[in-house]
């Protein structure tokens, strides 16, 4: 067999898998149906939060703690920008509580404040009086399309063959193996790493993973008063308008301005259709709130550029050895719209569990089989 393991999807997941794999003497073949680093699914528009105080559920801790020394350890213009991370909300919020909950559970540093103090601090903030605010400053952003190409050129130079234009049609345990088909090849491997993303549900309908592809809108302003967009002025945010449903956003980011976008909002789409640009019906959306919310952000639009979320029903990821594969195929999927930050780590982890069959990090809440 030529390889010992192929990698199918070579976005955010799927370089850091044949980066980690390549980094540990395998012989990787990892095939992506665009070009490195495309706008097509989930790893593209500039910026991705990172942030430990994670409301989602403190059991993903250990995770982001070792992604935080990965993502320290990268290049400067990929390390993590540590402008802070603001999440906003009314008085019992789920996310709001859920971020302290875990900051204390986990000793990560924040900062509880009210909405007068957020106003005073960070003027490009304009909650209510019944709203307050967690800071956490050891949070910030990284560089997604930056990330990713820096990923595949070192599982090159270590390496490993990374195909692009190369759509991936269907794959098949066999003796020994697995067989994944391409419009122009049959690969054979000895283990099988599915990243697909939005494309999950098609190459991994065998598994019956509950993935469901959702349309997202980025968009980038030109802000009205830039002084309080700077970094340093203003951090990420996610500010929770209402239960299960959320804004968030990003500092003035040179002449890409300030995105910020719907965590929760946008319909089901076919990952095959290019996603269009914003309409103008979800850009008048996104000015609603940002009039009322942040008006200072609202002066000319740069662009809104569609991608996807490939999102579970509980939105924690699928992380482990596929079931019923007799430990051949490792599955990272469903990352729910928050996963990127995880990208180094979840590189690791795909790496320990294709050569060794398990990992040190206790994945039971993201187990393929959970559902
Ligand atoms: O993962 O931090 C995140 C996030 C929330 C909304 C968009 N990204």
């Amino acid at each position: 067999m030529q390889h010992d393991v192929i990698v199918v999807g070579v976005g955010g997941m799927g370089s850091a898998a044949a980066d980690a794999l390549a980094g540990r003497g395998q012989r990787v073949l990892a095939l992506e149906q665009f070009g490195v680093a495309h706008s097509r699914g989930s790893s593209h528009g500039r910026t991705r939060i990172v942030r430990k105080a994670y409301f989602e559920s403190p059991d993903y801790l250990p995770l982001l703690r070792r992604a935080y020394t990965l993502w320290d350890a990268l290049p400067p213009e990929l390390a993590l920008q540590r402008v802070g991370c603001l999440v906003l909300g009314h008085a019992g919020s789920p996310v709001l509580e859920g971020a302290a909950a875990t900051a204390a559970a986990a000793d990560v540093p924040v900062e509880v404040l009210t909405a007068a103090e957020v106003r005073r601090r960070f003027p490009v903030f304009r909650p209510g009086p019944d709203e307050a605010a967690l800071l956490e400053p050891d949070a910030g952003f990284v560089r997604p399309e930056l990330t990713v190409a820096h990923l595949v050129g070192r599982a090159r130079a270590r390496g490993a063959r990374v195909l692009t234009g190369q759509r991936v049609l269907g794959w098949d345990l066999v003796a020994g193996g697995v067989v994944v088909r391409t419009r122009d090849a049959v690969h054979e491997a000895a283990r099988l790493v599915l990243t697909a993303g939005a494309w999950t549900p098609t190459l991994a309908a065998s598994l019956g993973l509950p993935v469901r592809v959702q349309r997202r809108v980025m968009h980038f302003f030109a802000p009205r008063a830039p002084e309080v967009c700077a970094p340093g002025a203003m951090p990420t945010f996610i500010w929770d308008l209402a239960a299960g449903d959320s804004l968030y956003g990003f500092p003035l980011d040179g002449a890409d301005g300030v995105k910020v976008g719907f965590h929760d909002r946008g319909p089901l789409t076919d990952p095959d259709r290019p996603q269009p640009d914003g309409s103008a019906d979800e850009v008048a959306e996104v000015r609603a709130v940002l009039e009322q919310h942040l008006p200072d952000v609202s002066g000319r639009l740069l662009r809104s550029t569609g991608c996807m979320y490939a999102s579970t029903p509980d939105e924690d990821f699928v992380l482990g050895l596929a079931p019923g594969t007799d430990g051949r195929v490792v599955v990272a999927a469903g990352f729910s719209g928050h996963g990127f930050k995880f990208v180094p780590v979840v590189g690791e982890v795909v790496a320990d569990l294709a050569v060794d069959g398990g990992t040190s990090f206790d994945l039971g809440f993201l187990a393929p089989d959970r559902f």
